[in-house]
């Protein structure tokens, strides 16, 4: 069955469960999560790994993301430890064209840990890299993550 029938099958089985009044919210854990998974895997928010044992708690907004600028904050940790004091460069990185972005975002630690990104842009719409580059006292990492940006 194509796709679109398929979504046209799920409307008219939800518009047939709400009139006769019964739990249309269950619909979504019934097989008309679609756009749900869809979703999921554009999102830039998340938990990403480095190699070296740094993880990256961020959360950008809007997100999906959008040309232009976008907020961002990260949690930081290294092998479960919250990392206090690191040197932290983030760079949004478009790989089909080889360019960055026309802005340097610059990285504060608000609290032990807590970082925020300013100046952060994307330059236009499509595939992007976030690469965050992080550096302590005895060690360093990098967590790269990618994503579609929107128009
Ligand atoms: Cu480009």
């Amino acid at each position: 069955m194509s796709r679109r029938k398929e979504e046209r099958r799920c409307r008219e089985v939800s518009r047939m469960w709400a009139l006769v009044g019964v739990l249309v919210l269950a619909m979504g854990a019934w097989g008309c999560g679609e756009d749900a998974d869809d979703e999921q895997e554009r999102v830039a928010s998340g938990a990403f790994e480095g190699e070296h044992g740094l993880l990256v708690e961020a959360t950008l907004s809007p997100d999906p993301p959008q040309v232009g600028e976008v907020e961002m904050e990260m949690e930081l940790s290294v092998d479960g430890s919250v990392l206090e004091g690191a040197e932290v460069e983030v760079e949004p990185w478009m790989p089909a064209h080889d360019h960055g972005s026309n802005t340097v975002a610059t990285v504060h630690e608000h609290h032990a840990g807590h970082y925020v990104v300013e100046d952060l842009t994307f330059s236009m719409a499509g595939h992007w890299e976030l690469r965050v580059f992080v550096e302590w006292d005895d060690g360093s990492d990098e967590a790269v993550w990618d994503f579609e940006v929107e128009e």
